[in-house]
């Protein structure tokens, strides 16, 4: 049985890479930080008490911050095929956190990539590693964007992106090791967090249907993006870390639009004029913005054999369904006495 390590198993990609490799018969060990309170609803449903038989999801406390934590779980898990997830990955908080992000995403990177050297020089075992690159890396440069567009990082996050793209590929070509760096383009679901913009807004749309919230505070609704499903994404994960040979792929729809194309869509949806509902805040502004992605997955298609499958309507559709649903039980929560949640977060 294939043995995978999954860093951010908590977060969107996470959970449904976790799901690929399950039903495709793996062994899944994901890292998840301590927290006051439970960060595992996105899997919850795919947790089994380790005591049962024939589990094959196991989860264990560590953080990218800390490289010691890092190295035991490698030695107990001993896995074929690592996938770096793990991330802040909010591209505004990295303006508020730059330092932090830093150590996640770029050191954090080299302190699992170096684990790895170490284990493997030690071991003599294979192991393959994917590295979570990003679109961001792209920031200013004009598109469409594929593997040979400079990288132009416009934030600390996309900074720290870029440094953790070329320690994978240092640690490719110094060691040997078998690395590949996915850069994804956006890609989005109903497990997105809330505080991304396609997530706020189908969330807002669902509860501004069902009466819980008024307004909805935007920043630049300019920027365009080239929106993908995260569904289909983990699979050219996956399909990237299959191949013969580690090389580095764009993943992408091929499509942008903008933020205003979205809420278009996402409140026509419920046949509601955005115009009436949003309003712009300042403070989800960003110092440099990333004014528009649309990435050229030419390579993926004719390596992997990989497409997206879902496109913007449907994304946006499957989408605002969920968020639709979700309000509506939480508007049954509010009326038997239950807080509502705060509609003012990030
Ligand atoms: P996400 O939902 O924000 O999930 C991030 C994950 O990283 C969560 O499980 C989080 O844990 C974990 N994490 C955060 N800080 C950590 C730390 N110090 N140590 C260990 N784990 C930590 O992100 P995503 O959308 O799934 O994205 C997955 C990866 O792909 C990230 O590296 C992201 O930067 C990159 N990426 C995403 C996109 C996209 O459009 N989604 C595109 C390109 C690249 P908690 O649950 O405890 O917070
Ligand atoms: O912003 C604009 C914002 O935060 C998209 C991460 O997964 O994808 C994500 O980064 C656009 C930007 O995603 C709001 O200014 C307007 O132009 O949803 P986002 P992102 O910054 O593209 C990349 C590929 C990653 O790697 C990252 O990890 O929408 N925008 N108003 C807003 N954005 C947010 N979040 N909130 C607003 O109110």
């Amino acid at each position: 049985m294939p043995v995978a390590l999954i860093t951010g198993v908590t977060g969107q990609d996470g959970s449904y890479l976790t799901r690929l490799l399950l039903a495709k018969g793996y062994e899944v060990h994901g890292v998840i930080r301590r927290a006051s309170s439970f960060n595992t609803a996105r899997i919850e449903d795919l947790y089994q008490d380790p005591h049962q038989p024939g589990v094959r999801l196991f989860l264990h406390y560590g953080d990218l911050c800390d490289g010691t934590g890092l190295r035991r779980i490698l030695e107990r898990v001993r896995p074929d095929e690592v996938y770096n997830l793990g991330a802040q990955s909010h591209v505004r908080v990295s303006f508020e956190q730059p330092e932090y992000t830093a150590d996640t995403v770029a050191l954090g990177t080299l302190r699992l990539l170096d684990a790895v050297r170490d284990y493997v020089e030690r071991t003599g075992r294979q192991v393959r590693f994917y590295q979570a690159g990003s679109s961001e890396m792209f920031g200013a440069a004009p598109p469409p964007q594929n593997e040979r567009t400079p990288f132009y990082p416009r934030s600390p996050y996309a900074v720290s992106k870029v440094a953790a793209h070329w320690y994978a590929v240092n640690y490719r070509e110094a060691y040997g090791l078998y690395i590949v760096n996915g850069i994804l383009f956006n890609h989005e679901s109903p497990q997105r967090g809330e505080t991304f913009v396609s997530r706020k807004i189908t969330r807002a749309v669902g509860r501004i249907v069902h009466g819980l919230q008024q307004k909805l505070y935007l920043g630049n609704l300019e920027a365009r993006r080239d929106w993908g499903y995260a569904g289909d994404y983990v699979e050219a994960m996956w399909l990237m870390l299959q191949q013969p040979e580690p090389d580095d792929y764009v993943i992408a729809t091929g499509e942008s639009h903008s933020v205003k194309e979205f809420l278009e869509a996402a409140f026509g949806y419920v046949g509601l004029d955005w115009r009436r509902y949003v309003e712009q805040d300042p403070r989800y502004f960003r110092p440099t913005e990333v004014e528009h992605l649309e990435g050229d997955a030419s390579k993926a298609r004719a390596k992997l054999g990989w497409a997206p499958k879902v496109r913007f309507a449907e994304l946006v559709r499957m989408m605002v369904e969920h968020d639709l649903e979700l309000a509506r039980r939480e508007k049954l929560l509010v009326k038997n006495g239950y807080p509502a949640v705060s509609g003012g977060r990030d």
